[in-house]
């Protein structure tokens, strides 16, 4: 397909990219980044994304479905075990791997780098068209002292292409889109201009319900926590929704709810002002919690919560 938009006899081009990586590597920040607007949520948590999350960026002469993948880890538990499965699926899916690592992190720390990329190296060396973002360099204010970690990257990822970006500041962004779009094969868009994602807005608002619990709860409860939509009733200026928030013990049901319902009411509030501006209609929520020890470990649970 040709597009005269795109400049003279310039090819329309599509592609799949799988953003992977540990986890608070910064992944979901990048794709959002890239693509423009806010798909997958972000916290400072690690393994803040559950499932594939797909984010759409089109202009006229391209359209790039950038795929953000939970953080790869040990695992732990089935709910950990999944997360990995999806995240090394998607490289077999992708027809370009962008890897995200948080070179803050490893500036830092540079024993944790070979420990985190270990697996996903071996992984990676039969897939052909890799690239490696080196995120969160805003954090780096003696950017001399990112050299020895460059290096190992170069080290373990020899012959592919690494590229210094801030998912934050979106410094490096440009010149890693620009690349990536050379990775990309001519093809016509899959979706329509304006789709942002392939995902349906009910798992979107029981992701922004998830972020704003993240971000509300202290460190233990928020890994035991799921959101399930019970009920999604849109209406030409209204969406109607229940929410069922799952949690593994009494004790965290009693944080989330919090003094007399002040967390619940907090969390609720800023997470339907967010919905309301995802579906540009007025939002009613109405939202239970509820305790089901192990669901985490549950397989059909955690397939029916798109797990
Ligand atoms: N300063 C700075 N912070 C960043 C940057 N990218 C991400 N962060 C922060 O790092 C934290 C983790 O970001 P996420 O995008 O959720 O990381 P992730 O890799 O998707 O994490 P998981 O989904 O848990 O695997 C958040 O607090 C982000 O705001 C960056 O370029 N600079
Ligand atoms: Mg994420």
């Amino acid at each position: 397909m040709t597009d005269e938009s795109c400049g003279h006899e310039i090819t329309h081009l599509f592609g799949v990219v799988a953003l992977v990586g540990p986890p608070n590597a910064g992944k979901s920040t990048l794709m959002n980044s890239l693509v423009g607007e806010k798909v997958a949520i972000v916290t400072p948590k690690a393994q803040t994304t559950r499932n594939r999350i797909s984010g759409i960026l089109s202009t006229e002469c391209y359209q790039v479905v950038f795929m953000d993948t939970p953080g790869i880890q040990k695992t732990r538990g089935k709910l950990g075990e999944h997360m990995n499965r999806s995240a090394m699926e998607s490289l077999h899916s992708a027809d370009l791997v962008l890897v995200v690592a948080d070179m803050d992190l490893y500036v830092r720390k540079p024993h944790f780098l070979k420990k985190d990329f270990q697996e996903l190296r071996n992984r990676l060396s039969a897939i052909p068209r890799v690239l490696i973002a080196a995120n969160k360099i805003d954090k780096i204010r003696d950017k001399k002292t990112m050299l020895p970690v460059w290096a190992e990257l170069g080290h373990l990822f020899p012959d592919r292409d690494i590229f210094p970006v801030s998912a934050a500041t979106k410094e490096g962004t440009y010149e890693l889109l620009e690349k990536i779009l050379g990775h990309l094969s001519p093809g016509p868009p899959l979706y329509p201009a304006d789709q942002l994602s392939t995902l349906p807005m009910r798992f979107m608002a029981s992701e922004i319900i998830r972020e704003k619990l993240f971000l509300a709860l202290r460190q233990e409860v928020p890994y035991g926590l799921a959101v399930e939509i019970e009920y999604w009733n849109e209406e030409v200026n209204m969406v109607r929704l229940g929410v069922l928030v799952y949690v593994l013990r009494d004790a965290h049901k009693a944080m989330v709810i919090g003094h007399r319902g002040s967390m619940l009411k907090k969390v609720c509030t800023l997470a339907r002002q967010e919905i309301e501006i995802m579906t540009g209609k007025k939002v009613f929520m109405e939202t239970f919690v509820k305790v089901r020890p192990g669901w985490n470990e549950s397989p059909g649970f955690l397939r029916s919560l798109g797990i």
